[in-house]
């Protein structure tokens, strides 16, 4: 039996407005003709289907033509949700898609035995724990005026207490059956990128990855952008997305991972790398220098590249921010798209406070410096040095 496991699509993301959808598109694709020339079985999703709670009619159209085409295959699919996901957005058609041997399982249901699904192909029998995201409630009480360290504390116990019971109705109902885990959530020692919206407050409430205790034969997570293996031995895998969602993505070999299973053992876990469909690059320099490098590039690939860029300038002057703008609207080559750019100033215009200079652009001001310039502006406020501490502290929660 072949499996094959992938996970954050992201279906409906944006890199800094640019769609990225014609990637997900190409990887569609691609999906398609690997299910069929490896005859893959059984194909897991591992959270994050859509990139928002609400998908846009768009990224609903990719979603059920993705889905309309794996009917015809020979294949059952799992599907659960994210931390992105809306878990009853998911599950409105579930009836449906069930009719259709497509199983969705959008939020933790009550009944953990609901979450376990047996599927037998080619002679081998398979029984998944098909868990997704776990919101706060799944797993524990709120107690009203705790602390933050304890509420990290109980998230931590709580998610063991979840995954260990999972094990234990393992044991008691499918008990040497070949046993995948499927879980959408920060175990710790995985790479983060910038794309992960934080979960469980911050990545403090990530987990080991002793919580499985070795019994699952292959936990498929999701959740990591960055592919890795948490554990080669118990056979713990970030599959990651399939496309880059962020910069700090750019260099990452995307993949999926295609697990064979023989006489209720893994004979082979094969890393299978997705075709890169474009470029992510950063372009730094003076306006000469990131100007150059732009109109020299060449490199030809299915899409463009997207290109973030950061200009240094000497002294702050109009006549430079025009050049600036100018550049950015006229940038004519079509092997790339700019779709994020920064001008800095190591001199700056004096006068103001520094990050307000004339004619400074609101998307280069922090905000840290708009709140201390609104604290500055109002008059008769004491305690300054806490109300900077609490709102630095809402920006990380909200991981601005
Ligand atoms: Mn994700």
């Amino acid at each position: 039996m072949k499996i094959l496991h992938t996970s954050d699509w992201h279906i409906g993301k944006q890199l800094h407005k640019y769609d990225l959808a014609e990637d997900l598109n190409l990887f569609f694709d691609w999906l398609i003709s690997c299910i069929k020339t490896n005859e893959i079985d059984v194909l897991l999703v591992s959270g994050d289907v859509f990139d928002q709670a609400n998908p846009s009619q768009a990224a609903f159209k990719q979603y059920y033509n993705v889905l309309r085409q794996f009917v015809s295959l020979d294949c059952k699919i799992i599907i659960t949700g994210g931390n992105h996901d809306s878990a009853a957005v998911l599950n409105a058609p579930k009836e449906l898609l069930n009719a259709f041997d497509i199983t969705v399982i959008g939020g933790a249901t009550e009944d953990i035995a609901d979450m376990f699904i047996t599927v037998q192909a080619k002679e081998e029998k398979l029984v998944v724990a098909t868990i997704p995201f776990l919101k706060d409630r799944d797993i524990r009480k709120s107690v009203a005026g705790e602390t933050y360290a304890t509420k990290i504390e109980q998230i931590k116990a709580g998610l063991q207490t979840y995954f260990s019971n999972i094990n234990s109705y393992y044991q008691l109902h499918h008990t040497d059956v070949f046993f995948i885990v499927m879980g959408h959530l920060f175990v710790q020692g995985s790479t983060v990128s910038e794309s992960e919206r934080d979960i469980q407050i911050g990545n403090q409430a990530g987990v080991s990855a002793a919580m499985f205790q070795g019994i699952p034969n292959y936990v498929a997570l999701g959740h990591i952008h960055k592919p890795q293996a948490i554990s080669v031995e118990e056979h713990i895998y970030y599959c990651g997305s399939p496309i880059s969602l962020s910069f700090s993505e750019k260099k990452d070999q995307k993949q999926v991972n295609i697990l064979t299973v023989k006489n209720n053992k893994i004979e082979n876990i094969e890393i299978l790398a997705i075709p890169k469909q474009r470029n992510l690059l950063a372009f730094e320099g003076n306006l000469d220098e990131v100007q150059s490098k732009i109109v020299s590039y060449t490199e030809e690939t299915p899409l463009p590249s997207l290109v973030e860029i950061i200009v240094n300038e000497e002294t702050e002057s109009l006549e430079r921010r025009q050049a600036f703008e100018a550049f950015i609207s006229n940038q004519s080559n079509s092997k790339l798209q700019i779709v994020k750019s920064r001008l800095n100033f190591k001199n700056k215009i004096r006068g103001a406070s520094d990050a307000f200079a004339v004619g400074t652009d609101v998307a280069d001001v922090t905000p840290i410096q708009m709140f201390e310039k609104k604290l500055e502006l109002q008059s008769g406020l004491e305690n300054t040095d806490e109300l900077k501490a609490a709102f630095r502290d809402i920006l990380q929660e909200l991981n601005l």
